[in-house]
């Protein structure tokens, strides 16, 4: 071919030197994922690709019109164009190896071969066909070329014969790659996925309607009919053809898509855009750059955004739509089905896989094209742009209205954490949900619980020795205690009138307090709290009794705990029945308590038992005649009439009770 024998480009910089640099696949078999992203179902997909572009590259050029993807049952792709044909040429400067043969072994090699085949693309894509031939255990190449059919055949990048001439090619002409991934590089499962390459050669067909693409696949390899064997895949009407496709039977805001197809007016590229906005605002946006998808979008998506919102904000001046100056690029684009693509020269792709455009002069290109086109289109059907201007700017109220709420939201958020008290050790989940707070009696207590929890769900609040009785104090010294404050605001759902529910920080509330009177006599004082100040929290189900072990009882390897003197009996009874020597100690309190203990007997939800309050409870534990004779839903005004009596003002009514009740206590710990 002519201009492989020219003499070399004045404006190239490679020298013999670069060029022997980068010569050998070798740093493509060691580092595969720094030339095809990763080696992953993405990676080889990626080798598809690769071939599919330099055929599409050949069409776009005006060379080739149609395009041939096949998938063998013996996990064989082809890849066949009828474009000019790889030059086969023997070329002196690559020690009279033939264009192909370098174009084959050779990274970086595009560009000197005067072809914009392998200039169109850059970057991660167009890394050209040696990468493919690099990573693919066998790989056969045949070039009809001149009325002459030539062949080669590689393996791992290496000729396995030279370039052969293989007959006659009477009617043929093109470019053909046969191949098969390699197992050292993909792993012996490795294998193509039917629909995820239809898409892929469909996708195409729609972005250039200048091609026609045949689809090919064993239908061994086909599971029940989600991908056609075969396929004649052309779209006349471009990426258009993809939207009427995508959203048919779906409500439009107009009555048209908007759609166009124009070169630029620096002639050095075009764009070719559809797009349609839809009721139900399930959008989509695919954007692509000489057809290669660029999914995280780029300058052609920024020229294009800004076009349409200049576009339809000065509509709105013109129209006096106030209400339109508050809208922004996201509110036009979010929730339309966009299909946007461009043509252009040197491409220059941005980020990890490259996958976003990055050619400022492409994005002013794009915006003012599609400007021209869009303001044409608002005028010429007024009705439609009027109502896609409403639909539009309810967008913008509502993302207004959704941000007033989330900032709220993150006000009283933050606001509520610097209320926290300054000795609560909150849990790390922000979700009441599966969370609880315990309560525990002085500091020391605090200071095991802490070490005892799961951070993720269990807070700690200790209050310092007895708190308030609320059933005898004053409601100004209760409004004063710092104790019920504290616990106030650790909750966060309010007390009396205020209370609420939704605002409790816990799922569960646990009053854990030594296993002794004085633990009982704190645990009384905050049940009387919860039942005057929040009866709806004892209601729902959210107070709950800890149940600490008073004793530990080992003997032979065998350790068991007991929460009172009862329960020790009956477990040196039965657990440890017979043995003499169990040794027994007892807790003086829960901060004495090694944290691994704590949490075992006590803490973790696994191995813990909790008593939960409720008026309920107060029947079954309630000596008989205080419960007599009545129905369901006494319970609460009997607990009130007990909590009066027991933890009132009036001194005599307790005496009474213990009078009364004297023969229900066993022993008394004092
Ligand atoms: C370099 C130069 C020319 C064409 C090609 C490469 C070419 C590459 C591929 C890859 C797949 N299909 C292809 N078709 C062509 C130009 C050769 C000429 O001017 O005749």
């Amino acid at each position: 071919m002519s201009d492989l024998f020219d003499s070399p480009d004045p404006s190239s910089t490679y020298s013999a030197r670069d060029i022997e640099v980068l010569e050998g696949l070798e740093p493509v078999r060691r580092r595969p994922g720094m030339y095809i992203g990763s080696t992953d179902e993405q990676g080889l997909h990626h080798l598809v690709a690769e071939l599919v572009d330099n055929a599409m590259d050949e069409a776009v050029a005006g060379h080739a019109n149609l395009i041939e993807i096949e998938l063998d049952e013996d996990g064989f792709v082809s890849v066949r164009d009828n474009g000019r044909g790889i030059p086969i040429d023997a070329h002196p400067k690559y020690r009279n190896k033939s264009a192909l043969e370098v174009i084959l072994t050779t990274l970086h090699s595009g560009g000197k071969f005067g072809g914009k085949v392998y200039e169109t693309s850059g970057g991660l894509h167009g890394v050209g066909i040696s990468v493919v031939n690099a990573l693919a255990d066998e790989l056969v190449v045949e070039v009809a070329r001149d009325r002459q059919l030539w062949r080669q055949t590689y393996s791992r990048g290496q000729p396995l014969s030279k370039l052969e001439k293989a007959g006659a090619a009477q009617n043929r002409r093109g470019t053909l790659v046969r191949f098969h991934p390699d197992p050292e590089i993909f792993g012996r499962n490795a294998r193509f996925s039917p629909p995820r390459l239809y898409r892929m050669a469909r996708s195409k067909a729609y972005l250039f309607r200048g091609v026609k693409i045949r689809w090919r696949c064993a239908p061994a390899l086909l599971r029940n009919g989600e991908t056609p064997a075969e396929e004649e895949l052309h779209f006349p009407g471009g990426i258009a053809d993809y939207l009427t496709a995508a959203t048919r039977e779906r409500i439009g805001i107009t009555t048209e898509p908007f759609v166009g197809n124009f070169e630029f007016s620096n002639g050095e590229g075009r764009v070719e855009w559809a797009i349609g906005w839809v009721a139900d605002g399930d959008g989509f946006a695919h954007s692509y750059c000489n057809t290669i998808p660029t999914p995280l979008g780029g300058s052609h998506e920024s020229g294009f955004r800004a076009a349409l919102l200049r576009g339809l904000k000065s509509f709105g001046e013109l129209t006096g739509n106030k209400r339109a100056a508050q809208i922004t690029g996201e509110d036009v684009l979010g929730g339309a089905c966009l299909m946007l693509s461009v043509f252009i020269r040197n491409p220059q792709f941005q980020g990890q896989t490259k996958e976003r455009l990055d050619s400022p002069e492409t994005a002013r290109q794009v915006e003012s094209t599609v400007k021209d086109h869009f303001e044409h289109w608002l005028s010429a059907a007024p009705d439609g742009a009027n109502l896609l201007l409403d639909h539009v700017i309810d967008r913008a109220e509502e993302r207004q209205r959704r941000r007033r709420e989330k900032d709220l939201q993150r006000k009283t958020a933050t606001s509520r954490k610097l209320r926290l008290p300054g000795k609560l050790t909150d849990c790390t989940s922000n979700d009441p949900r599966g969370t609880e707070i315990f309560l525990v009696e002085g500091d020391s207590a605090g200071g095991s619980a802490k070490q005892a929890r799961d951070r993720a769900t269990q807070a700690v609040l200790p209050l310092r020795g007895k708190i308030l009785n609320v059933a005898s104090a004053s409601a100004d010294k209760a409004r004063a205690n710092q104790e019920l404050n504290d616990l106030l605001q650790a909750l966060g759902c309010g007390s009396g009138s205020r209370f609420d529910a939704s605002k409790l920080r816990y799922e569960r509330v646990v009053i854990m307090t030594d296993a002794d009177v004085d633990g009982a006599h704190i645990a009384s004082l905050l049940m009387t709290f919860f039942f005057r100040e929040m009866p709806k929290l004892i209601e729902g189900g959210h107070l709950y009794l800890a149940q600490p072990p008073l004793y530990r009882l080992s003997a032979g390897g065998t350790t068991a705990y007991a929460r009172d003197d009862a329960h020790k009996e009956e477990i040196l009874k039965t657990v440890f029945k017979g043995r003499t020597k169990v040794e027994i100690s007892r807790f003086k309190g829960l901060g004495e308590m090694p944290p691994a203990q704590l949490r075992e007997t006590t803490m973790d939800p696994a191995t813990r038992t909790l008593l939960r309050v409720g008026f309920q409870d107060l029947e079954t534990t309630l000596p008989r005649d205080e419960v007599n004779g009545h129905g369901a839903g006494e319970g609460w005004r009997q607990a009130r009439e007990l909590v009066e009596r027991l933890m009132g003002r009036k001194p005599e009514l307790r005496l009474a009770f213990i009078q009364e009740n004297a023969r229900f206590a066993e022993t008394i710990d004092i």
